[in-house]
């Protein structure tokens, strides 16, 4: 799977992260989440970022200027990319890649991060998803509530929850923002699907991935985005034109996932 991989620089990390990396990382360099979509075109409207609770990440140096946090698999596929390393430092393997840190999703939780495009200039927090696969892309995941059933389900528990998910309640309430109009599903397709299909939970994973699939489709194929550079435009052509904005201005690289659990999709 061709992903986009986006850069979110951390601008204020979550206590327990900020002790766990206390001194590990130089003054002057950036460290960033990197959350892998296949929906370019939506990062408008991203309100948050989420990390598996339970899944391990690992902090991993780029460069001397750049930290990545995602999982190993995801660091090491980078490797195989370009994205890591000059070829005399090639790691030999996993665990030769250099980390400052390794630390479970829990501990970024709170975390401010600049997420590009997106209309939440001031940042948008680090979230908790259980749904998170280790298994798949980075492991990041960027929140689009608007657009994907799946980031939408998730927020609402969040927002009905936050005490239990020790969060503050206003970190899952930003404003869903429309970004994409559809003639049979308005312009918030995920809210439409997922009250339509009566999805409760984000663990009801049979009708979620059913959702998500309908979300894909009528997005891709009928869908006229309503913001950004691109507004006015079909959203088959708007998908590569932002993608390509988001790679030359080095706010994200491609990033392929071939070991990746597939998952079928039409779009
Ligand atoms: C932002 C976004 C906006 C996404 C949207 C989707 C949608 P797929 O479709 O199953 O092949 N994703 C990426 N990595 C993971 C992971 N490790 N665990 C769980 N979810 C993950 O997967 C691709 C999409 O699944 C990615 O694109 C990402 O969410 C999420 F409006 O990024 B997406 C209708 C979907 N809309």
């Amino acid at each position: 799977t061709e992903y986009t991989a986006l850069k979110l620089k951390v601008k204020e990390w979550s206590p327990e992260a900020a002790k766990a990396i206390e001194g590990k990382i130089p003054q002057d360099a950036s460290v960033y989440f990197v959350p892998a979509t296949l929906r370019p075109e939506t990062m408008y409207g991203q309100t948050c970022c989420f990390v598996g609770p339970a899944i391990k990440y690992g902090i991993f140096k780029v460069s001397d200027k750049e930290y990545f946090v995602c999982t190993k698999r995801a660091a090491w596929n980078m490797c195989f990319q370009g994205k890591f390393f000059d070829l005399d430092n090639f790691p030999k393997d996993q665990d030769q890649l250099e980390t400052i840190a390794e630390l479970p999703g829990s501990a970024f939780v709170g975390t401010l991060v600049n997420a590009p495009l997106s209309m939440y200039k001031e940042g948008v927090r680090i979230l908790p998803m259980d749904t998170v696969l280790a298994t798949k892309g980075t492991g990041v995941v960027t929140c689009v509530p608007s657009d994907s059933p799946d980031d939408y389900a998730t927020i609402r528990e969040l927002a009905k929850k936050a005490e239990y998910y020790k969060i503050q309640k206003e970190w899952a309430e930003l404003e869903i923002i429309p970004l994409i109009e559809t003639p049979n599903y308005g312009n918030l397709i995920a809210k439409t699907l997922v009250e339509k299909m009566k999805i409760n939970s984000p663990k009801d994973d049979k009708q979620l991935a059913e959702a998500k699939d309908i979300a894909y489709k009528e997005g891709f194929y009928t869908g006229t985005m309503l913001v950004g550079d691109f507004a006015g435009e079909k959203v088959q052509d708007a998908k590569e034109k932002v993608r390509q904005q988001i790679l030359n201005s080095g706010d994200g690289f491609p990033f392929a996932d071939p070991s990746g659990e597939v998952i079928s999709r039409s779009a």
